[in-house]
């Protein structure tokens, strides 16, 4: 049994409790994690590193199953370790590599929010009537950058039950001065006529241009498609699964029922069930665009990008 070091437990803890969460900040977070690794310990050989390094990456993985930004960091990052260990280097060359490949995706994951800000502000009119649910980084971008753009926005946000991460995103808005209004999930279908645009973020992103995204978000976007509200998506490449390419299906995380309910009221009631998904899938005909840093793509259009990032060749 491997013994993980108090780095590793903790950083794990962190992003299942959800002290850390979000797509994205979830895989930087793993990354630096493995960053703080790489010193750990005086390996002996560049064999005894790369076992050390892969059996953290899995263990992070496990921490939470649906956000494909997490274990697509780690496998950039231990695709790289691997590169490096076949070109005969030494471990201490290796480690540096390592380091550089840890600091360059965190870099370059937070210069794709930025992008994504650039390009889906394009998107956002002046006088757009705005509604978005949960809490992402990369729509919140999206989202100011229009604001700070001198767009006159305003912007509807769901409350996100059962963990409330809408109120992180109303209180980020509101504290750049966006004209906020919280409402509850239930009420998206009553104020969908005065919206004009629906725009949240993705966990993953399927090779048929499906988006998994905090529960509900499908709701949303079906009761968005009946009034002819456009809804985007806004993500980095690094949340599409490559194994969706092949007909994998992506976890549906699925959390404990006390989040619904406190448990003293669950206790008194031992014949109720309790379901807690923390996320849905939204059908890409739902979908009218999904903002990237590479670019604009239509959902259906995902698949070709999703070859290039991988360099995928049906077999
Ligand atoms: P960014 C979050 O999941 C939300 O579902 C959000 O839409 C998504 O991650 C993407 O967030 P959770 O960790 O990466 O709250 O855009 O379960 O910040």
């Amino acid at each position: 049994m491997v013994e993980f070091s108090d780095n590793l437990q903790k950083s794990f803890n962190n992003i299942k409790t959800m002290k850390v969460r979000g797509a994205g900040l979830i895989a930087r977070t793993a990354v630096e994690t493995l960053k703080v690794e790489i010193d750990r310990e005086n390996d002996r050989d560049v064999t005894a590193f790369l076992s050390r390094m892969t059996e953290a990456g899995e263990y992070l993985k496990l921490a939470r199953p649906t956000a494909v930004s997490l274990p697509n960091s780690i496998n950039n990052f231990l695709r790289q370790i691997q590169v490096g260990a076949k070109s005969g280097s030494s471990v201490e060359e290796i480690k540096a590599i390592s380091r550089k490949a840890a600091d360059m995706f965190i870099e370059a994951s937070l210069e794709a929010i930025k992008k994504i800000g650039e390009i889906g502000s394009k998107r956002i009119s002046d006088g757009d009537v705005l509604l978005t649910h949960c809490n992402s980084q990369s729509a919140i971008e999206v989202i100011s950058m229009a604001h700070s753009q001198g767009k006159n926005i305003k912007v509807f946000v769901t409350e996100t039950r059962p963990r409330y991460q809408g109120r992180l995103t109303a209180a980020a808005l509101a504290d750049r001065g966006l004209d906020i209004t919280l409402i509850p999930d239930s009420a998206a279908r009553l104020y969908m006529t005065k919206i004009d645009k629906v725009i949240v973020g993705a966990d993953a992103i399927a090779a048929n241009g499906a988006v998994i995204n905090k529960i509900g978000t499908s709701q949303i976007a079906a009761i968005a498609k009946e009034s002819r509200t456009r809804v985007m998506v806004a993500a980095e490449t690094y949340k599409i699964s490559p194994q969706t390419f092949l007909g994998e299906l992506i976890e549906i995380e699925e959390r404990d029922g006390s989040e619904i309910a406190p448990k003293e009221w669950l206790n008194l009631h031992p014949n109720i069930k309790v379901r807690n998904p923390a996320f849905d899938v939204t059908p890409s005909e739902y979908i009218d665009i999904i903002i990237t840093e590479m670019g604009l793509f239509p959902p259906q259009g995902i698949i070709l990008l999703l070859k290039d990032l991988y360099s995928l060749l049906p077999s």
